[in-house]
């Protein structure tokens, strides 16, 4: 898919757009089903990169102090609880640069992994940049996703981060994909980038081979301390459309309207939804920032007619 392509597309008068969303998400996936997704920071705070819109990083005085990397049990029992709350994802993310095979908290994450693929959830790691050994090493401790986000195009990317370069994030993303674990790769609007900026975001994924099996899409949430603490909301119409085209152009990709949330009204998250996102985070919280309540999000589905993907069947 190209530019020009994905340009035509998102221009198309907006409830043009969204019926060829949803026509093409219905081609594809199962009406009325919202994958449910749990997120546990396992290693918060400390962060040696400055991505500007992150409250991990060392660099920025946000509040978040740097912890210990969690136990496996710890993270048995945080995922466990997430199994009985309806999550068929479990997602575990670290503030790190990177992991390397051989250090010990690598080993730490790979008991964990090894624990939580008993449990029959899709298991999804994010742990910053890794190589085809640390990969295939997470594969066989039955890592069945990997979340590495490019968070927007190219060119706006050094003006977010300083500490790694785009063609990092897309090594490791294909070190990922020779591991045979399915990339989970998106990004975040809200950060100052134009239009053109998200597309081009969006050419990039689609030209993965194979494709992201899922596409987070965030909506910045503003971190007091961080450099993008005072950016204004993104406009829900413009967020709704990107949405939209996404699902057009990857029909098979799981959409996760992911952080931002709180942000969002529950029509606003309703249009997201009838535009083609089959996923939310799930939980008060994500990995430092707030989420709408669970209770909240039961009300919001209920209401919407909507069902949670029920748990896999086979261990699966
Ligand atoms: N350190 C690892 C990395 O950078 O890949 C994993 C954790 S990192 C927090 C995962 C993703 O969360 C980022 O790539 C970014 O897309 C998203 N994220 C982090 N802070 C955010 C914020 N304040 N608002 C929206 N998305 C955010
Ligand atoms: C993703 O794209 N969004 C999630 C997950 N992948 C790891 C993380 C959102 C983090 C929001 C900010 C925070 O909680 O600190
Ligand atoms: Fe570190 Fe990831 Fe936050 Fe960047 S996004 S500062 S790499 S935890």
């Amino acid at each position: 898919m190209n530019l020009a392509q994905l340009q035509q597309i998102y221009a198309t008068p907006f409830f043009d757009l969204l019926e060829r969303a949803r026509a093409t998400f219905l081609a594809h996936w199962k009406k009325g089903e919202v994958q449910l997704c749990t997120l546990l920071s396992i290693k918060t705070g400390g962060c040696s990169e400055d991505c500007a819109y992150c409250a991990q990083s060392a660099r920025y005085r946000t509040g978040v102090r740097a912890e210990r990397l969690l136990t496996a049990e710890e993270v048995l029992e945080a995922a466990r609880r997430a199994r009985e709350n309806g999550s068929t994802r479990f997602c575990m993310g670290a503030a790190w640069k990177g992991v390397h095979d051989g250090d010990a908290k690598f080993e730490q994450v790979l008991e964990m992994v090894r624990a939580v693929s008993q449990l029959g959830m899709e298991v999804c790691v994010t742990l910053g940049q890794l190589g085809f050994g640390e990969a295939r090493k997470l594969k066989e401790a039955g890592v069945t996703a990997y979340n590495h986000n490019i968070d927007t195009s190219e060119e706006y990317y050094p003006e977010i981060v300083s500490t790694h370069r785009y063609s990092d994030r897309l090594d490791t993303i294909r070190a990922v994909q020779q591991a045979a674990i399915s990339v989970c790769c998106g990004g975040i609007v809200g950060m100052g980038e134009t239009e053109l900026d998200r597309l081009k975001m969006v050419e990039v994924l689609t030209n993965f081979d194979p494709p992201p099996e899922s596409v987070p899409i965030n909506c910045l949430m503003p971190m007091a301390g961080t450099p993008l603490e005072n950016q204004p909301p993104v406009d829900v119409f413009e967020l709704i459309r990107l949405i939209a085209t996404t699902r057009i152009v990857l029909p098979e990709a799981k959409v996760r309207l992911s952080a931002g949330r709180t942000r969002l009204s529950k029509e606003a998250q309703a249009l997201c939804l009838f535009a083609g996102a089959n996923s939310i985070f799930y939980g008060d919280k994500l990995l430092t920032a707030q989420n709408p309540g669970v209770d909240h999000d039961r009300e919001l589905l209920s209401a919407l007619d909507l069902s949670a993907q029920p748990p896999f069947a086979n261990g699966r």
